[in-house]
């Protein structure tokens, strides 16, 4: 133990906890606020989906050799010499020393790699069925947004129960927990349209033709000057959309118990509506990034502790979305209708 004591923290924990902090500053920020028990198990978490979503990203990896990777990753978390050379900026990095992350994760209490390791599979299988097909209907989208993002929410919710610190029925919670990552998924693939659109060798969408077939006759035409009105009058959709989810995920954030795990799960919340509020008819989104300001995301870092801060932050932003349905030129379009009443029921 004194031997333990002197030499320094892991080296394989620093190098993830470097990586978290230079792929994700809002994840970063609000994993290193967890309990000490959950915070190296959601850290390597994050990390293990990160390195499959950075095969998912990479187009220059033939699909023949994508789809089988993608299915049988969940494998090689156990695998100590496993590593990859794929992936842009910082990726490159996490792909070629990942067994780090092997180290850590196989350090983990055995609860936590099942749940990681469930998770991965699960994932990975999903990723590799959107391969071969495009996201075509709302219930694609919906099913696309589980695979990639409503498994972490119920994945997260596994972890909460092993940890004692939230009560067994999180272990079972799936709808709930599904909600709170598709709201935030849903979020992320509205705000990153240009970026997705504009990706290299091509474009990668998420956006349901069930949605922007309404609107237009191909996606990319939305960020031509010409097409500004329907560029809206489909963001708008797919914003009134994803609002669906925020009832339910008011309804998972009620039941949370401790104040470390509530701020996890809160802050993210909070900045989905907040980027949400912002998109809202917003041509910008066609043509830039939509980001929340520095500070207003400081100041709800440093204030989400209870519910009722919650409910204000939440208010807040769905007031601002419900003022300017009300102030449109068509406040009875079906579509500003809808989120009206979605925005006032929150
Ligand atoms: C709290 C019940 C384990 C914390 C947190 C890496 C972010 C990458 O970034 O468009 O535009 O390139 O390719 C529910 C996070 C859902 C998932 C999905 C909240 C792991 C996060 C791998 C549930 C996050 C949803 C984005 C797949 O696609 O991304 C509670 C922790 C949460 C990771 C996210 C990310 C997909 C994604 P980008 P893409
Ligand atoms: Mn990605
Ligand atoms: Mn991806
Ligand atoms: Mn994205
Ligand atoms: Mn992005
Ligand atoms: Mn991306």
């Amino acid at each position: 133990a004194r031997r333990a004591k002197q030499l320094p923290k892991q080296p394989s924990l620093a190098f993830c906890y470097d990586m978290l902090n230079q792929v994700s500053r809002s994840f970063a920020i609000v994993i290193q606020q967890l309990p000490e028990q959950l915070r190296d198990p959601v850290c390597i978490f994050y990390l293990v989906l990160r390195a499959l979503d950075t095969i998912e990203d990479d187009m220059a990896i033939p699909q023949s050799t994508k789809v089988p990777l993608l299915k049988v990753f969940y494998e090689k978390i156990y695998d100590r010499s496993w590593k990859m050379s794929c992936g842009q900026g910082s990726y490159v990095r996490l792909m070629e020393h990942y067994p780090n992350v092997t180290d850590v994760f196989l350090g983990l209490d055995m609860s936590y790699q099942k749940v990681i390791a469930d998770i991965t599979r699960r994932m990975g299988a999903g990723m590799a069925e959107f391969i071969e097909k495009d996201v075509a209907t709302v219930a694609d989208y919906d099913l696309y947004c589980h695979y990639v993002a409503g498994l972490v929410g119920i994945g997260l919710s596994q972890l909460f129960a092993s940890s004692k610190l939230e009560s067994r029925q999180f272990a079972s919670m799936e709808n709930l927990s599904n909600h709170m990552g598709l709201f935030l998924q849903k979020t992320n693939i509205i705000r990153d349209y240009l970026e997705d659109i504009m990706e290299e060798p091509a474009p990668r969408m998420f956006w349901p033709k069930e949605i922007w077939g309404k609107y237009g006759k191909t996606l990319a035409d939305f960020k031509e000057p010409g097409n500004k009105a329907a560029a809206v009058a489909c963001l708008n959709h797919m914003v009134g959309d994803a609002l669906r989810h925020a009832e339910h995920s008011l309804a998972y954030m009620s039941k949370l118990h401790d104040r470390q795990v509530f701020r996890f799960c809160a802050i993210p919340q909070v900045m989905a509506i907040g980027t949400l509020a912002l998109c809202w008819n917003n041509h910008g989104v066609f043509t830039g990034v939509v980001k929340m300001r520095r500070g207003e995301v400081a100041k709800y870092m440093l204030s989400l502790d209870t519910m009722a801060d919650l409910y204000q932050a939440f208010d807040h932003f769905a007031a601002i979305i419900a003022k300017r349905c009300e102030t449109m030129r068509k406040p009875s379009d079906p579509v500003v209708k809808t989120t009206l009443g979605r925005v006032q029921h929150v």
